[in-house]
């Protein structure tokens, strides 16, 4: 089964929590990153564990070592289940977030290729497939792929097996859940879902995809 991950990029926490409360049905965990964060605070993490589903940060963690472990502190004191760090800054640095990370009993991600176009200028075939490596080498739970892009998501899973892929790019950036879904663990879809006019409904649709 695929799972759906809400990415729940609006800015204040009244709005984070109306789209959470409509949408919590349809979905198996919510994503936060800088826009909610530096808009309402870290302690809205405690206000969506209302909801009793996985909480990502993502924060793209890119710093040396001993920073990336300040951070993955905090996110994890603050009640979040996982983090989601960026892998080019290289294996210190990503072991730190995954040790923080497994210490707290959560779940740290690697991102490999990111989704948008612009992501090909640096981090396209051959890097991304060395991060991916890394990810398995510092024992990440999983890597961000993009679901723009299915057939770099079919390469990445030969490399990572069974570790989690989690995948945004579907709706808004283009990419099409339908296809994406089978070679998934974890569809991330944000705009398409919080700016619908009716976001449970918009969430339930892409819910249908699971079982493809
Ligand atoms: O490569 C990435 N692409 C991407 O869109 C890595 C990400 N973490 N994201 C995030 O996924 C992005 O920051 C946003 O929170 C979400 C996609 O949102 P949307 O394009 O569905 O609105």
């Amino acid at each position: 089964m695929t799972e759906l991950m809400l990415a729940l990029d609006v800015l204040t926490r009244a709005e984070a929590m109306d789209i959470a409360e409509k949408t919590y049905p349809y979905i198996d965990a919510i994503k936060i990153g800088y826009p909610l964060v530096l808009g309402s605070g870290l302690s809205v993490a405690r206000d969506l564990a209302e909801f009793d589903l996985p909480l990502i940060a993502d924060f793209k963690v890119a710093d040396i070592p001993n920073t990336n472990r300040l951070i993955a502190e905090h996110v994890f004191e603050a009640g979040f289940s996982g983090i989601i760090t960026q892998g080019f800054t290289g294996r210190d640095s990503v072991s730190a977030c995954v040790d923080v990370a497994h210490n707290a009993g959560g779940k740290c991600y690697v991102v490999t290729e990111m989704s948008h176009p612009g992501a090909l200028d640096f981090m396209g075939e051959g890097v991304a497939e060395r991060l991916a490596e890394l990810a398995v080498e510092c024992n990440a739970d999983g890597i961000i792929a993009p679901a723009t892009r299915p057939e770099r998501v079919k390469a990445l899973r030969q490399i990572i097996g069974s570790k989690k892929i989690l995948s945004p790019g579907v709706g808004a950036q283009g990419g099409s859940a339908e296809e994406i879904a089978p070679l998934i663990d974890s569809m991330i879809v944000g705009r398409s879902i919080y700016n619908s006019e009716d976001p449970a409904k918009a969430a339930q649709s892409y819910s249908c995809v699971r079982d493809l």
